[in-house]
């Protein structure tokens, strides 16, 4: 029997981080634990890379070339899709997660989705530092331990679509 599990070490990885400005209360917290995260994991701070783009909805274009230059890892989306604030949540989040995902499985690097989406401005804060922790310091674990993970699967025999 082989086992794979992915494990959260973070040395020797290339992460980047693509954080949304809007509801920047919010993503500016989740930059902050993913920041943490990744540290905490034993990724060099000269390793890690950010990128702001304005909304939810520019993460998956980001997340896509970063993914696919060769260069990272890891990428970890950071956002804060509200639903009081907007009539177009639905199709602000909808796009976001269908993105993000579309850029993990076209590229075969992980692109981890780590976007709140809440009804309010207070249950957003909840998840980004409050009391229900910091997702965006989940979303950095993940990363590494996606990567990690890839790192020790087999390789693909042909082509990106085959992951990586
Ligand atoms: N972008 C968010 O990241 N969160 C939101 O809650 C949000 N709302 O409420 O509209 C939001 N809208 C902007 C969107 O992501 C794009 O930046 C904009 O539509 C331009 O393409």
């Amino acid at each position: 029997m082989t086992t794979f599990s992915g494990q959260r070490r973070g040395e020797g990885l290339r992460v980047a981080l693509v954080c949304s400005r809007f509801n920047e209360l919010v993503t500016e917290r989740l930059l902050n634990g993913a920041s943490e995260g990744l540290l905490r994991h034993g990724v060099d701070e000269a390793s890690i890379t950010i990128a702001w783009v304005p909304g939810a909805f520019e993460l998956p274009l980001v997340a896509l070339r970063l993914a696919s230059s060769g260069e990272y890892d890891a990428v970890v989306c950071l956002g804060a899709v509200i639903r009081g604030a907007t009539a177009h949540f639905d199709y602000v989040a909808g796009e976001c997660a269908a993105g993000v995902q579309r850029a993990q499985m076209d590229t075969g690097i992980p692109v981890v989705f780590g976007v709140l989406t809440t009804d309010t401005v207070d249950q957003a804060l909840d998840r980004a530092g409050g009391k229900s922790g910091n997702k965006g310091f989940d979303a950095a674990a993940a990363g590494i331990e996606m990567a990690d993970l890839l790192r020790q699967l087999p390789k693909p025999a042909a082509g990106p679509r085959a992951g990586g």
